[in-house]
Parts: structure tokens; sequence; C-alpha cells
């Protein structure tokens, strides 16, 4: 570990300090913070009525002291204009994290903007805007005043299927209620618009079509179901590194025999056991080396199946659990429609799936006994299946996913303590949107519209295609090309001359060209390619409500202001519609313009009750001053009502057994095995030698955007790692910190080999969306019926192109694996 802070002391947090909550704005998990603040000219002392803790801090405090922070959780920011001491350290009150922090969540003070302590200094400050061969910054009127002119004449001459989009549509930073409803008021309520896609997919859909239209919806358990039940089952997610604090605060206290007594006390008489798991994942992760760590080896079972195959062992799941009567029929007989069919149908044997997914047979059946088998005296088995991106951006999203919802509902795991079939999550969720009904099923391929040429204009919201879309090398070799048709034009005419200046906009789009407005916190990869760029704040320097895994919604209070002019999204989009409605005004539209009405937010509150508290089941007993006395805890969603000046929410959906259909019953699936689904990728794996599995690191938060500001990351992670098997690396001749190449038909990138002794022969795993390698490069563009992206299943070749170079030679090769 080459990287030192280089911090001797840190200043004592005085009785006096400003107390916000705040919710981590990085992950689904949701982690409650409090962030102490106080004016930089002063401390507190070490004596207990001189600091915010009370303990005497002359003396040595206990191990997991509270009375702590660390470094990372440290820094100066302004506050209303002055500046104060920051700390934002993790709340032990909490019931979500119980004070841990995670090596993200107690990064966010140090990933603050600080001038005082050049920390990302990176944020953009100040609108942008394309002009004299470079982006310049500007005002606010000016910036806009040009989105909206060139917004209205690629309208006006294309309709509003020119204008195309990009958008966050989650919690945490670059989403939250606020922010989700204002550039959806804006797209879907002034507009109609049909090109639109989400952060994370080139199509505007759900990551699970499958489950919600089998009347469960994806968020359906708690947390605390996580230590009842008697066998938790994963599913292509790595919980340790993404999902952290929710596995090491719930599912741990389950593996170690630790939640007994819960249990006890949850399900009476009824026999109660220590947690055991099975982890589906073709790639041994640190996950479930913690799970053997944690409850022994004997409770652990990991199914490393073939890449894409979960569909055929979860359908032969099913049949075995059909045939022995594993299942609660007086649940199927109430709640359910179709069972018969999904039986008939999805009808696999226990061989049949051991060749598909090259399990074998013995650990197919000995799974399906620890999820099923009824307990002694005939107890229903819990068991809570939990999944996230190995299936969601795996093969047939959409019948793997139903076939996992067919297991948990034929086995009574929905609605009930102990069970759930759940995402895992990716970000925190926020979303409140006008009706999106007019997009359509299947929704556009945005990706593919915008290679093909079409579209005039395009905004992007808190999202870098360049990192982190599917195809990623061929849409930017397109995208360059398109936006720098716009960019010649405009380097030719005088940028005050704004007349001339729309019109050689407008027509280099007429040859092909594209106008690209970027709306983020920083000057992003896809923003080399932007005319305009627009500076948001992000969480923490507004007011920004989300909710987490098991729908628990609070507010992140405002603890600081903005970097230089910075706007919150929802009040760009507000902003976006005022100038929009002069414009076409001036342009003679007035009934269009009378659409873009209703922005005239001042704050994001007001976004926040014209959206959540406006439009949402249960969003009319939810106000900011209700959520701030309810503090990190929060509520779970939806709320039913406000007692005693708390707002009530809902531990468990479907807890009575009614599910999201007209007559309330949960409808099972037919979900037959088809193969490689996306279109090519079959070919792909028959031509190429290596799966390049794909996905995320502890360490790094998602494409890096912070992060690549961050010594302790960057000195870590110079290069995306590229784990692989040993025998593998010394075949293509390669030693630990090479730089490869990562090829095949879609493009190529690189990444620094990581000799990984548990990786399986000719299966890679790449870190993915770095800035210093796109994974994606080499994603193809195939992807399901509803145009749902396949990330994880890729194939490639591997070569080297360099020996280590000078600055990966410290870093440690190890292997992440710990014993006990
Ligand atoms: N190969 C491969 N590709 C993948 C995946 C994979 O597993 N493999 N996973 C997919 C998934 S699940 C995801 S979520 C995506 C992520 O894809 P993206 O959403 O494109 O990636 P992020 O790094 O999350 O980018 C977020 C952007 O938002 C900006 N931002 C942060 N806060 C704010 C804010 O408050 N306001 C605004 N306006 N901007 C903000 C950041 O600076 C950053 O540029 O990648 C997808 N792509
Ligand atoms: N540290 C950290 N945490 C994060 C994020 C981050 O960037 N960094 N991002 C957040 C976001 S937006 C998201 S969406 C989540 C994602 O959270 P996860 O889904 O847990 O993360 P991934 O690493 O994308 O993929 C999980 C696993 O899928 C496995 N997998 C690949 N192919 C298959 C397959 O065919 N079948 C099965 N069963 N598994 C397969 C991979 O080996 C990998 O271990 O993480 C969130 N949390
Ligand atoms: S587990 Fe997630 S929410 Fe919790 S501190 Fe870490 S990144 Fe933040
Ligand atoms: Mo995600």
């Amino acid at each position: 570990m080459a990287y030192k802070r280089q911090i001797g002391r840190l200043p004592i947090v005085p009785v006096n300090a400003k107390v916000h909550n705040v919710v981590c704005h990085y992950c689904i998990v949701g982690c409650g913070y409090k962030a102490y603040s106080w004016d930089a000219r002063y401390e507190g002392g070490t004596a207990p009525a001189d600091n915010a803790f009370g303990v005497d801090l002359s003396q040595q405090q206990e191990a997991d002291t509270p009375a702590w922070y660390a470094p990372s959780m440290y820094n100066i920011v302004r506050q209303d204009g002055r500046d104060v001491h920051i700390v934002i350290k993790p709340d032990r009150e909490c019931s979500v994290n119980s004070g841990l922090g995670s090596v993200r969540g107690a990064r966010i003070a140090e990933m603050s903007y600080s001038r005082q302590r050049n920390t990302q200094l990176q944020r953009l400050t100040d609108p942008l805007v394309w002009r004299y061969g470079q982006l310049q910054p500007t005002s606010w009127e000016d910036a806009l005043d040009l989105v909206a002119r060139v917004t209205a004449a690629v309208i006006a001459e294309q309709g509003e299927d020119g204008l195309f989009v990009s958008a966050f549509d989650h919690g945490g930073a670059g989403g939250g209620y606020e922010n989700t409803w204002g550039t959806g008021k804006l797209y879907f309520g002034a507009m109609k618009v049909k090109n639109i896609r989400i952060h994370n997919r080139p199509a505007y859909n759900s990551e699970v079509h499958g489950s919600r239209d089998m009347g469960v919806g994806e968020l359906n358990n708690c947390y605390e179901d996580a230590q009842l039940a008697d066998t938790i089952v994963a599913v292509g997610t790595n919980a340790l590194e993404t999902q952290t604090n929710y596995f090491l605060n719930h599912w741990v206290p389950n593996l170690r025999g630790a939640s007994l007594d819960k249990k006890k006390a949850e399900f009476g008489s009824e026999p109660v056991e220590r947690g055991r798991v099975v982890i589906v994942d073709p790639r041994r992760t640190v996950t479930v080396n913690a799970c053997e760590a944690e409850a022994g080896k004997e409770n652990v079972l990991h199914l490393a199946l073939n890449s894409g195959t979960d569909l055929a062992l979860f359908n032969a799941w099913f049949t075995y659990a059909v045939d022995k009567g594993w299942i609660d029929k007086a649940f199927i007989g109430a709640s359910t429609n179709d069972f018969d069919k999904a039986v008939a149908a999805n009808k696999t044997s226990i061989a049949e799936a051991a060749k598909i997914t090259g399990l074998s047979e013995a650990d197919i059946v000995k799974a399906i006994t620890w999820i099923a088998e009824p307990k002694a005296g005939g107890a229903r088995r819990r068991a809570m299946f939990a999944y996230e991106k190995g299936l969601i951006w795996g093969n047939d999203n959409y019948r793997t996913n139903q076939s996992l919802v067919n297991l948990a509902l034929a086995t009574g795991n929905i609605g009930r303590p102990g069970g759930g079939c759940v995402r895992m999550g990716g970000h925190q969720e926020g979303y409140s949107r006008p009706s999106d009904a007019h997009v359509g099923r299947p929704a556009a391929y945005v990706d593919k519209l915008l290679i093909e040429g079409k579209g005039g204009v395009h905004h992007i919201w808190g999202c870098d295609h360049y990192k982190t879309t599917l195809n990623a090398m061929e849409f930017k070799r397109v995208y360059k090309k398109r936006t720098d048709l716009v960019k010649d034009a405009m380097n030719a005419v005088p940028y005050g001359d704004r007349p001339a200046m729309v019109a050689a906009i407008m027509d280099a789009i007429r040859k092909g060209g594209l106008f690209s407005v970027d709306v983020d916190i920083v000057p992003t990869k896809v923003g080399e390619a932007a005319h305009v760029m627009l500076p948001a704040a992000t969480s923490g320097e507004m007011n920004l409500t989300s909710m987490n895994g098991e729908r628990r919604m609070r507010l992140t209070e405002r603890y600081m202001d903005p970097p230089g002019v910075a706007m919150p999204d929802c009040l760009i989009a507000a902003r976006i519609a005022n100038h929009m409605q002069r414009v076409l005004g001036e342009m003679g539209k007035a009934d269009v313009a009378a659409k873009f009405s209703g922005f005239d937010w001042k704050t994001e509150e007001d976004a926040f009750m014209d959206g959540y508290h406006g439009h949402e089941k249960g969003g009319e007993f939810v106000t900011y001053d209700l959520l701030r006395t309810m503090g990190t805890n929060g509520f779970q969603e939806p709320a039913t009502g406000v007692q005693d000046g708390q707002i009530v929410g809902t531990k468990r959906l479907f807890a009575d057994g009614k599910f999201n259909k007209p007559d309330g019953k949960a409808v099972f699936a037919q979900t037959q095995w088809r193969g490689l689904e996306a279109p090519g990728k079959q070919a792909e794996k028959d031509k190429f030698p290596f799966l390049i599995n794909n996905g995320r690191a502890n360490l790094v938060w998602q494409s890096a955007y912070l992060d690549v500001e961050n010594e302790f990351v960057t000195d870590r992670w110079p290069y995306p790692f590229i784990e692989l098997n040993l025998q593998d690396m010394a075949e293509l001749g390669l030693k630990q910190g090479d730089l490869v190449e990562v090829y095949n038909d879609n493009g190529s990138t690189q990444a620094m080999a990581y000799p990984t002794p548990s990786a399986k022969p000719k299966q890679a795993f790449m870190l993915f969306g770095y800035p210093t390698g796109v994974q994606g490069n080499v994603v193809s563009s195939g992807v399901n019926e509803f145009v749902i992206p396949n990330y994880k299943q890729t194939w490639g070749s591997i070569r080297k192109i360099a020996d280590a170079p000078k600055g990966v030679q410290h870093l440690s090769f190890k292997s992440q694996e710990y014993t006990s």
C-alpha cells in the first residue's frame, strides 16, 4: 500500500457543531451519516463538555468508539458563504448501517468540493459553451438561451422525436425525487419525448419488466429479512463489494448465527437455525470468500455456473421443488394464477440443467434442498432471493428474472418474514415522473438511432456513455463525428451573432450533425463532445430525497454550498423550461409555449412538493419538515399516514397476499430456455477464447467520476484490473501488472493483468466503466426483446501490449481473499 494521507491531527468536533442528516449518496444501501459542521476558525476541546461526543478525549478510547472520525471523513467547505470544518461520519443510530461506513461512503467528505483543501477542484463551477474553438465559461442566461434556441429549432424542424435525451432515473447523487421529477416534467410533461434512454441502458424501459409483469414489484422485502432467512439465495450480486453494509450489517449476523434470537422472537416455536447461503455466480467473488469465513464452508454453496445459464438452473429448481411437493399450495391457490401452465412449460430435469450450466447434479439438488425442503415438523423453509447485475445484465433478462420469481412464489417466499425476491440494487431509488406510456414497448433503442444519424439535439443528464454504454467504441466514433460537424460550423460564426450561430448549427444538423448538451458535476468523457455543459449541484449541496433497497426514504439535508453557480438538476430543468417557453413565444408558437408552464420553482423543495408530494402513492403524507424529524431512519415507502408526528410506512410489500394485478393475483410465467438469446452472442462466444466478465470493485464508485481525482483510488487502480487465471497468464506471456489489450469484433480496450488463482481458465473479469480502459468498448450491441443490454456475456481475445508501467510497479497483486 503506497498511498498515505499524511494527516497527523484533525480538529475536534465542538459541542455547538451543526448536525445535518445525510444518507450516503453512492449505493442503493443508503447508509445513514451525520454531517457535523462548524466555523473554520474554531474547534472543540478534549473535556467532555467541550466536544460533540461528550467524552474525555484526552483518554484512549475503546476500539470501536463512535467518538472518532477518519481523515477521509473530514474537509473544509463553504456553507452559506463561510468556511466551515465538516465531518461526515456514519450514524450508529441508523438501522441500515448501525454506524458502519464503507470504503466509498466514508470518503464523502474528502470527495467534496473544497477550495481550501484542494479536493474535487475538477467540479464544474459555471456553464460552459463552445466558442472560439473551445469550451468557455459563461452565464446561465447565455448558455440556456443557446440550449433553448437550438432545441426549439430542432423540434420545429423534426418534431419532438428530434430531441434525444439521456437521463438518470435513480436516487442519491445525480438523481433523487426532486431531480427525476424536474427532468420528467420537462420531457414527459411539457413534451412527450420518445427518444429517451436511462443512464445505464440504451432505452427507456425497466431492468425488471419480468418481475413487474408478474405483478411482483422488485423491492418487496426489508433488510431485516436477510437476518431472518433460513437460506439466502444470491444471484449475480457481489454484495460485499457492491451493497457493502447491507451485507455486513444484515447478512453476516445471520451467517454467523448471531440472529437466532431475532428469529425466535419472530417465529415462535418454528425451528430456527443459522443462515445458509447459495451463491450463483460464474466467478468466485470475495463475497463467496467472506460468506465461507463467516458461516463456515459447510453453510455456503457457490454454484459457479456457465456464464448466462441461470435460467436453466432456476427452471430445474422449480421443477424439482414442485415434484417434491416443497411448495406453498395454500399461497399458490389464494394469491396466484397460471401455476400449472408454468409447471408444464418450464419442466427441466436436473440432468438437463447440469448439462447447460456445467454444474454437478448433486450441487443443484443440494441447493434446492437448502432452499425449499421443509424444516423439522414440516415448517416452510424461509428463503430470500436476491439478484443484481449478473442476472439483470445477463442472458435473457426477462425470462431469467421471471424464472427466479416463479420459484420464490411457488415456495411462498414473497411478502413473508425471512423471504423476498428482490433486486439488491445499484443506486438508491428516487423515481417520480409523469407517465412514460407514450414511450411504448419495446422502447426506442436510442444508442442505435444515434449511431444511425438520427436526432438533432441530445440532452444528457448525469451519465457518461463514453465510459458506460454498450458498443461504446462505435458509439464514440459516430458521436464524435456528428458533434464535430456542429463544432466546425460554430467555429465559422462569431458567437455573439445568435441568429447566425443557430442557423449554422441547424445547417450542420441537417448534414448529420448533433448538438450536445451535458448536465453534470464534472467534465465528463462524453462532455468532450458537448457544445454546452451545465454545472449541477449534487447531494449535500441541495436537499435531496431518495429511498434505499428496502424502500427506506430519507432526506439528505443541504450541508454545504455548491461550487460556483452550480444549481440542483431540478432547477436546471425548470430554467430550461422557462427559456423554452420564452423562445417558443418569440417564435410565435404560443400554444406550444403554454406547455412549458408550471416551472416557477425557486427551490428543490418546490420541485419535491410538485412531484413526490403531489403525485406519488402516499406522497401526501411526506414533507421535508417531517422527513427532517425522522432523521436517518426515515420510513419505508409507501407512506400510509402520519401518527404522533411520524410518517407511518410499509415494512414489506405484498404481506396481505395481494399483488400488482387487477385481481390481486401474481401470475406465474412460462420461461423456456432459449440459449444465449441476444443476437450475435453465441457467435461471439464461438469465435473468441475468453469470457470478458465485468463489473465492480469495492474501492471504485461507478465510472470513477470523482475517484479519478482521488489519490487513494487512482494509486490503487491506475488502470482497470483484469483478473486472469495463472495458466492463461503464462500462456499469454504475462506478468502481474502488464498491460493487455482486450479485443473482439466490437472494439478494443486495455487493462492491467491481475493474477487470480481462483479465476477459471479462459474466464477473465474486468473492472467496468473505467476512464483508463473502458470495458464497454468490447460489449456488443446485442440486446433482448425489450432492449435490455447484455454487458456480462462478452467474449474476446487478450494480448500483451506493454510490460507493467512504472506507475503500477508499487501495487500489491496479492489475493484479495481472507482466511477467517
Ligand atoms: N460493461 C458494463 N457496462 C455497464 C455496466 C456493467 O456492469 N458493465 N453497468 C451499467 C450500470 S448498472 C450503470 S448504473 C451504468 C452507469 O453509467 P453512468 O450513469 O453513465 O455512469 P456513472 O459513473 O454513474 O455516471 C454518472 C455521471 O453523473 C454525474 N453526476 C454525479 N452526481 C451528479 C448530480 O448530482 N447531477 C448531475 N447532473 N450529474 C451527476 C457524474 O459526474 C458522472 O459523470 O453503467 C452501466 N454500464
Ligand atoms: N463498490 C461499488 N459498489 C457499487 C457500485 C460501484 O460502482 N462500486 N455500483 C452500484 C450499481 S449502479 C450497481 S447496478 C450495483 C451492481 O452490483 P452487482 O450486480 O453486485 O455488481 P457487478 O460487479 O456488476 O456484478 C455482480 C456479479 O455478476 C456476476 N455475473 C456475471 N455473469 C453472470 C451470470 O451469467 N450469472 C450470474 N448469476 N452472475 C454473473 C459477476 O461475476 C459479478 O460478480 O452495484 C452498486 N454498488
Ligand atoms: S454501503 Fe453504499 S450506501 Fe453504505 S456507505 Fe457504502 S457506498 Fe454508501
Ligand atoms: Mo447500476
